[in-house]
Order: structure tokens, then sequence, then C-alpha cells
């Protein structure tokens, strides 16, 4: 009888697929699958052949709930979005665009920001969540040095599929190590060094963490924007979504008419300055990626 597992990691044509027990079989994939066009994913809930003591063949995949491409895995539930504070610095517009992305793949959005033990993030954190707590983000002060946040993002990741995302150098990997310290992988599997001189996370994987699963994953900031209509914007940005309704103006961009709702909360200080900064900002890369195309 075949069994149920989950795929935590795949290389190379292999699925490391773990059952409820914890243990990990390396599988190939059912030949099937190519033939009817169906790629397994990190992420997947799987059937499985068991053959031998730690090896095994995946049979079926059962149908997701999600599926993310870049990065390939399947079966999210949330993202914890990991900015630092100082070191690289914060910008509020990669805040915001992250933010954006995650929206419109319609997962929930958690905001960690990292290094509030560095002298130069002073009042930062305050600032930052000021702005996005009253959306409705979940907006978390995280320290490894100074051993801040950790258990809030425990409660947070608890029994659900997160993926960790960010910049290169925010200290994903970090926040990994912290919760997983018994997972070598996390900061030492990686293996290639960045020009920087850290290691930089390549691989997918799922790790069991609180009754969930966590995932620290490569190259989730290269979403790429280009593919969507200008209109769509407003939508991947809840405080202007809030008040985009009341615009009189059929098909508003937000960007120029007067009269407009959304302009009008920008002045009267109802939509955050650096948000609209940032909405603007996105919708001009919309428009010249939407010029180029025609
Ligand atoms: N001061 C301070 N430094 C930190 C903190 N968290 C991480 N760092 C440092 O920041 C650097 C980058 O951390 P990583 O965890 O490798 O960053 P990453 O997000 O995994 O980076 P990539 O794998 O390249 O995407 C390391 O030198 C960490 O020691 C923190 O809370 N405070
Ligand atoms: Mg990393
Ligand atoms: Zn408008």
């Amino acid at each position: 009888m075949d069994v149920p597992g989950r795929i935590t990691r795949a290389v190379a044509g292999f699925y490391y697929v773990q059952t409820q027990d914890g243990a990990v079989r390396k599988c190939r994939a059912r030949g099937v699958f190519k033939k009817r066009g169906i790629s397994p994913l990190v992420g997947d809930h799987v059937l499985m052949e068991l053959h031998g003591v730690d090896e095994g063949v995946v049979t079926e995949v059962k149908p997701r709930h999600s599926e993310l491409i870049r990065p390939p895995i399947a079966n999210v539930d949330q993202a914890l979005l990991v900015f630092s504070l100082a070191d690289p610095p914060l910008s509020f517009y990669q805040v915001d665009k992250m933010l954006a992305m995650i929206e419109s793949y319609s997962l929930r959005a958690l905001l960690g920001f990292t290094k509030v033990d560095l002298p130069e993030s002073a009042g930062l954190f305050e600032k930052v969540r000021a702005i996005y707590e009253p959306m409705g983000y979940e907006t978390v002060a995280l320290s490894v040095r100074a051993g801040i946040g950790s258990r809030r993002v425990t409660e947070l990741l608890a029994g659900r599929t997160t993926v960790l995302a960010g910049q290169s150098g925010v200290g994903k990997s970090t926040i990994l190590g912290v919760l997983l310290p018994d997972e070598d992988a996390v900061t030492g599997e990686v293996g290639e060094r960045s020009r920087r001189g850290r290691h930089t996370t390549r691989h997918v994987q799922l790790y069991p963490y609180a009754g969930g699963y966590v995932a620290d994953t490569p190259g989730f900031s290269q979403f790429d924007f280009d593919a969507m209509e200008p209109v769509q914007l407003t939508s991947l940005f809840r405080d202007i979504a809030a008040v985009a309704n009341g615009c009189a103006f059929r098909g508003c961009l937000h960007d120029q008419a007067t009269g407009c709702a959304v302009l009008q909360a920008v002045s009267k200080g109802r939509i955050d300055q650096s948000r609209y900064g940032s909405y603007r900002q996105l919708l001009a890369e919309l428009k010249d990626a939407k010029a180029r195309r025609y």
C-alpha cells in the first residue's frame, strides 16, 4: 500500500519525501508524470511506494492549494518577508514591492525586520510598525544577536507552511539557524559563497517546524511584475485599495487626476507618503513594461 508524505527537497531528479514519523526517503517519480506533464514540486503532498529501507517511488501528487513558480514550491500558506533595518539599509520601496508580490499570490504576509540591535536601526522599527500594522500585517522586530523576536516568529509559523523571502544579507538563514539549531544544512549546506564572502542559499528546502514547515528560498525577490496590467496594481496595495473604491474616475490609476480619492487621502495623511511613493514607482515600472510589450 502506498504511503503519504511530503516532498521537502528536490535535487537532480530525486525527491526527498518525508513521512509522518519524520523519516525521509529518496524517491524517483513514476514515469507517467512526465507523460502527463506533471512535475512534482517541493511542498507537494504525495503518495509513494516504499522501496527498501530508505527509498521509494512517488506514485501520486495530491491537488495543490497554491503553487509558486519562483521559487518552485507548492502548498505554501504564508510568507515571512525579511528586511534588515540596517546593513543593508531598509528600503521602503523593497518592502512595498515584496508585499505587492505576496498579495498577488494571495498568500498571508508576515513582516520581519532584522538587526534591531544595530545602532543605525534606532527608532526605525517603530516607524515601520506604525505604517504596516494598521493595514493588518503582522510586524515583528528581530535580532538574533539580542535574542529578540524568535518566540513571536514561532507562534506565527506554528502549524503552517511558511516561506522566508528577502534580499541577500538580510538575515533569513540566520533566523532559520535559530529556529532549527540542529539543521547544519541551514547555514552549512549552502556551499557556494557570494562575492561578499557569505554563504548564500541555493536550494529550496522545507524543514519541519512547530507542527508546520518552513523554507528558506533563494531568488524570491526576482518576481517579475512585467506581465501585469498597471490597473491591477491598486488591488495589491491594501491601504490604497481601501480608498480607491471611493474614486469617482473610471479606470483611474490614482496618479494624476485632481479630485482622485487616493490623492486626497494621501494629502490628508490617511495614506502614508512612502507607500504612495512606492505605488507610483511600481506603477511607472508597469507602464514602461507595458509600453515595451507593444
Ligand atoms: N547585527 C546583526 N547581524 C545579523 C542579524 N541577523 C543576521 N545578521 C548578519 O547578517 C549577515 C547575513 O545573514 P544571512 O542570514 O546569511 O542572510 P540571508 O538573508 O540568508 O542571505 P542570502 O542567503 O544571501 O539570501 C550575516 O553576517 C549575519 O551574521 C542580526 O539580527 N543582527
Ligand atoms: Mg541565506
Ligand atoms: Zn483615483
